[in-house]
């Protein structure tokens, strides 16, 4: 979609935006399945970038605990534990810049995915940076997903990260696409950026080809000692247009209503799920801040009658369209 596009449904009267974004939503996903995601960050703290929205930046003096990578054995207490809440997805990020092939951490977090993929789950990791060869060596671990967020337009990119590009971001994504690793690419809210800023990101990932398999879309949990601990909420029903606008640019894929949601009421939560959310993070922590009690998520659940989905242990990356560039060329054609 084109950011002319995005603005004219965003700017729709509200119901309007639900109504067409939940007709897409039915389309697309017609059981209404909510995925359940767990996160665990294998390696906390101590990255030598300096995104101003997060508490892991060796930059900032933020009241977090740093640790090296986890044990495989330990990471493996966190997936089974997951697997029996109902999770089917374990998710492990690591705060890195990128992993490098060849080097005992990387060799050991190969060990780890190969470990989490014989439970039957779907495995999701974020590493940062990340080359064709390491992009392939993840995939023949059984890596099913790579989280890479882009965050925010790529005008305002610079203005919260300047150690590493938007062009670099979009080059993993690139390695991750021509692993055939399925892309999970969303953004953050609440970085000081504009409506507009958030609508490019959009039009960007709804240019991705192929498509992104998942979208994740955050909310800022404001962190002490970081650069945007001050910075305001979210406004809930902002929100809920951007989730809708990324149902309706990105049908295919599944919507992440991300971090943020223990700021966020009940009713909020279900518009989001109207409005074409279907996936969350589930178990009480992120990656080092809090997530809503998993008994709440399913009483929540429960009351809206939603269900949840199995895993998809075959999921391959959406196909690729020939007859439009690949994904990073599109960068310079948008800006
Ligand atoms: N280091 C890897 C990277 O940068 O891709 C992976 C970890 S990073 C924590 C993954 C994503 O989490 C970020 O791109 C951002 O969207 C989100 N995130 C990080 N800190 C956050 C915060 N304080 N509030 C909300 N989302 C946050
Ligand atoms: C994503 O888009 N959100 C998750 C996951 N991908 C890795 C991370 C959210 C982190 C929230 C802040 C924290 O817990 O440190
Ligand atoms: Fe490091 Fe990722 Fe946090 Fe940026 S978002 S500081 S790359 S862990």
């Amino acid at each position: 979609m084109t950011l002319t596009e995005l603005r004219a449904l965003y700017d729709l009267p509200f119901f309007a935006l639900l109504s067409q974004a939940h007709a897409v939503h039915q389309a697309n996903f017609p059981d209404g399945k909510i995925q359940l995601c767990t996160l665990l960050s294998i390696k906390t703290g101590g990255c030598s970038e300096d995104c101003a929205y997060c508490a892991q930046s060796a930059r900032y003096k933020t009241e977090l605990e740093s640790h090296v990578l986890l044990e495989r054995e330990e990471v493996m207490l966190h997936a089974r534990a997951a697997k029996t809440s109902g999770s089917t997805r374990f998710c492990m990020g690591a705060a890195w810049r990128g992993v490098r092939g060849g080097t005992a951490r990387f060799e050991q977090v190969l060990d780890i995915v190969r470990d989490v993929a014989s439970l039957n789950m779907e495995v999701c990791v974020t590493l940062g940076e990340l080359g064709p060869a390491e992009a392939q060596q993840l995939r023949e671990a059984g890596v099913t997903a790579y989280n890479h967020n882009l965050d925010t337009s790529p005008e305002h990119y610079p203005n919260i990260v300047t150690s590493h590009t938007y062009e670099d971001r979009l080059r993993t994504i690139r390695n991750v696409q021509d692993a055939g690793i399925a892309v999970c690419c969303g953004g953050i809210l609440g970085i000081s950026e504009t409506i507009t800023d958030r609508l490019r990101l959009l039009e960007i990932i709804s240019n991705f080809n192929p498509a992104p398999e998942s979208v994740p879309i955050n909310s800022l949990m404001p962190m002490p000692g970081t650069p945007l601990a001050e910075n305001p909420q979210v406004e809930p029903l902002d929100l809920v247009r951007m989730i809708a606008c990324a149902r309706i640019a990105v049908p295919a894929a599944k919507v992440r209503l991300s971090a943020g949601r223990t700021r966020l009421s009940d009713e909020t939560q279900t518009l989001c799920f109207f409005a074409g959310a279907n996936s969350i993070f589930y178990g009480e922590k992120l990656l080092t801040t809090e997530n809503p009690e998993a008994a709440n998520d399913r009483a929540l659940l429960a009351k809206l009658g939603l269900q949840t989905l199995e895993p998809d242990m075959a999921l391959a990356p959406p196909e690729t369209d020939p007859s439009i560039p690949a994904s990073p060329d599109l960068l310079v054609v948008g800006c």
